[in-house]
């Protein structure tokens, strides 16, 4: 099997500021800790990082024609403005996830909306880097 990860504009900042919403581990860290988990679980994580809402509409299009079976998406700032983003995930019909580090539900009113939440049919928000681990897990075992 073989996995999509996504993650939007900003994350590959992660645990240089606002250590106290996303923690203190940096974006590397998150990768390896997906590399482990992808091993763990029999799977292949392909992981993708980009701060450009048209160059993820292009990677999540590619998903379609290459292999993957799932994706797991962390939309970042586009999960509360991208319809695009929803349309891709749409167009391709793979079946996946939502996952935030922080818990986004308590948090500022403009971040109560999810675009690409309304195609994924899971969602893991507030959990840490512990999020992709439960997307992987579940896009493996369903
Ligand atoms: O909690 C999450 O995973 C978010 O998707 C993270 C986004 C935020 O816009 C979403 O509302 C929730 C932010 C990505 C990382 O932003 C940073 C900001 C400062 C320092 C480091 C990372």
């Amino acid at each position: 099997m073989k996995l999509l990860i996504v993650n939007g504009p900003n994350l590959n900042m992660l645990g240089i500021r606002e250590k106290h919403i996303y923690g203190d581990r940096d974006y590397d860290a998150l990768c390896r800790a997906i590399r482990q988990w992808a091993d763990e679980l029999g799977c292949e994580a392909d992981i993708y990082q980009s701060n450009h809402e048209g160059d993820i509409v292009d990677r999540i299009q590619r998903a379609y024609s290459d292999g993957t079976d799932g994706i797991v998406i962390n939309p970042a700032a586009y999960t509360h403005t991208s319809v695009a983003i929803l349309d891709a995930l749409k167009a391709v019909q793979l079946p996946a996830v939502e996952v935030h580090i922080s818990d986004v539900t308590q948090r500022e009113d403009f971040r109560q909306v999810s675009y690409a939440g309304m195609a994924c049919v899971a969602h893991y928000i507030g959990l840490g880097f512990e999020g992709y681990h439960r997307a992987m897990e579940y896009l493996v075992n369903h």
